[in-house]
């Protein structure tokens, strides 16, 4: 039976059409889905749900505990034993059901995406909700292409791998793309047949809650998807502690990934973690410059630069620089700062109060260690009446920053980059790996031996040569050095959330 209060919510949600609807913060609570159902969490705390372009709460998230993740536990614990040996063609189907249903919502996760998230509406509706689809009908489709190996030991046996479902996955997401990298975790996850408890940011619990409903409807049992809504020590914690949780899949900050990893040490658990980055993107005097100037203002202001993958160390071959830094900022003024929820908006709202304290700390600090700020560098005046108190912050360019200051290393994960020049090419890989991060790159030249050069040399789990956010599914993903240990993507998640069995049999 659905719950009255989530029936409630549904109407809530559905009311999100309309951009400007405030709606009593008392009579919208989000709920757990635990074993097919929707319930309250069993401590009956909730947390405000805060709308970033408002700053107004517009929803209340529970904030679950350890008895909730237990529940949840209890419900994956339950599923396994049938879903792990459900028929990969039927588990395939239903997977396939779940990515047709979010095409035919997206409207509708879009909307509660921006609204959560503050990114702009066109954002959500052309990346984040198309690829939670992709996700779930890759993963759907790849688990039905999958070969074991065989090794034959000379005259004496014959060796096969089975790769068998791992049991209950833990997977805890962050709130910059949260339906991208949920459905990103939960797809592989169940469709090799583990079932799964789920934690997405308290910040940005909409479009879970979403897809449980999606879930629900395209028969996917229960208990093989849990999700569990709250903070980081209150859930994600007790998943990480859990001993019945064998495998944890972790996007986060590195802070916290480090918490995680030390968790999950002690009781041997198979742990994915992607953590942040603060991604070199260089650019030869040789590249074409138009092409180089657009993907570099994307790739430092695209989701508010609020994507782990986003280059916000920018270094120019310096015969190009001074053309490179006019061009780019005349490209990156014209964003638009404006209320996501409307057409024409480029740059929406920061996703809380304390990223957007963050991203003005680092400004702060770019002008203590002897930058100048090129473009923006302080609040916007509000877009409208409506986000007259939102979380905004415009596009921000620094310049001569010296490359190992605080700004030129931390992350800062906002709408701010710096740009510096550099003569040779030994010069800018020693800048590009001088950071305790690796996640990516980006390479703008014409010179295809340069590339390769370049490509073998940087320290990054990506490399993009004239081209960023290029994302094929089947490639490995994830970063060096601390932005992660692991990889998913394609095969490799397949390979992760699958235990690797050797059977060895006798030849006579
Ligand atoms: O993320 P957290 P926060 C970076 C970015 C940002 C910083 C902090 O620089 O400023 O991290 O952001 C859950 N055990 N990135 O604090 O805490 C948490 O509830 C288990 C980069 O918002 O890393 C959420 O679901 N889980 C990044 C998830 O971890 C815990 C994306 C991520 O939140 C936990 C986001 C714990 N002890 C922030 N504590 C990227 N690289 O994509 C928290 N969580």
């Amino acid at each position: 039976m659905i719950d009255p209060g989530y029936n409630r919510l549904s109407r809530v949600v559905s009311r999100m059409y309309t951009p400007c609807d405030i709606v009593d913060k008392d009579s919208v609570r989000i709920h757990n889905f635990i074993g097919g159902e929707f319930v309250p969490p069993i401590g009956g705390k909730y947390l405000d749900n805060i709308e970033p372009a408002t700053g107004q709460p517009y929803s209340l998230v529970p904030d679950s505990d350890s008895r909730d993740v237990e529940r949840a536990v209890d419900a994956a614990e339950k599923a396994f034993a049938t879903w792990s040996r459900t028929p990969a063609a039927e588990r395939s189907s239903i997977l396939l059901r779940i990515a047709e249903l979010i095409d035919r919502d997206l409207d509708k996760f879009a909307r509660a995406e921006s609204i959560d998230t503050g990114k702009p509406l066109s954002l959500a509706r052309g990346l984040d909700i198309p690829r939670a689809s992709s996700n779930f009908r890759f993963f759907a489709t790849a688990i039905l292409h999958t070969e074991n190996e065989a090794h034959v030991t000379d005259g004496l046996a014959f060796n096969y791998t089975l790769r068998q479902p791992r049991g209950i996955a833990g997977l805890i997401s962050p709130w910059n793309l949260p339906l991208y990298l949920l459905s990103w975790k939960i797809a592989p996850a169940i469709a090799v047949g583990n079932t799964a408890v789920a934690k997405p940011s308290e910040l940005t619990p909409m479009t879970a809650l979403l897809l449980a409903e999606v879930c629900r409807e395209a028969g996917l049992p229960a208990g093989v998807l849990n999700i569990v809504q709250g903070t980081g020590p209150n859930v994600g914690s007790p998943m990480t502690a859990h001993p019945k949780i064998g495998t944890i899949s972790f996007t986060g900050g590195t802070v916290t990934g480090r918490k995680v990893a030390e968790a999950c040490a002690p009781l041997f658990k198979k742990v994915s973690l992607e953590l942040g980055g603060k991604n070199p993107n260089i650019i030869f005097a040789d590249a074409d410059l138009d092409a180089a100037i657009a993907g570099s203002v994307r790739s430092s202001f695209a989701n508010q630069g609020q994507v782990c993958l986003c280059g916000s160390r920018v270094f120019v071959e310096r015969p190009a620089y001074a053309e490179f830094v006019r061009q780019f900022i005349e490209k990156a003024s014209q964003l638009r700062v404006g209320d996501p929820l409307e057409t024409g908006t480029d740059q929406g709202a920061i996703v809380s109060k304390t990223q957007l304290d963050k991203v003005k700390f680092y400004v702060d600090l770019a002008r203590q260690e002897g930058g100048e700020i090129a473009l923006g560098g302080s609040a916007p005046v509000p877009p409208n009446d409506r986000c007259k108190n939102g979380y905004f912050f415009p596009p921000t360019v620094i310049t001569g920053l010296p490359v190992a200051c605080r700004v030129n290393r931390e992350e800062i994960f906002g709408p701010v980059i710096t740009i510096t020049p550099f003569d040779r090419e030994d010069e800018v890989i020693g800048y590009a790996n001088d950071t305790e991060y690796g996640l990516a790159s980006s390479v703008w030249t014409q010179n295809l031996n340069r590339a390769h050069r370049m490509a073998e040399q940087i320290h990054s789990g990506t490399v993009w040569v004239n081209c960023w956010l290029v994302r094929d599914l089947r490639v490995p993903f994830g970063g060096m050095k601390q932005s992660g240990v692991g990889r998913e993507g394609g095969e490799e998640a397949l390979r992760f959330f699958t235990e690797p069995k050797n059977v060895c049999i006798a030849k006579n």
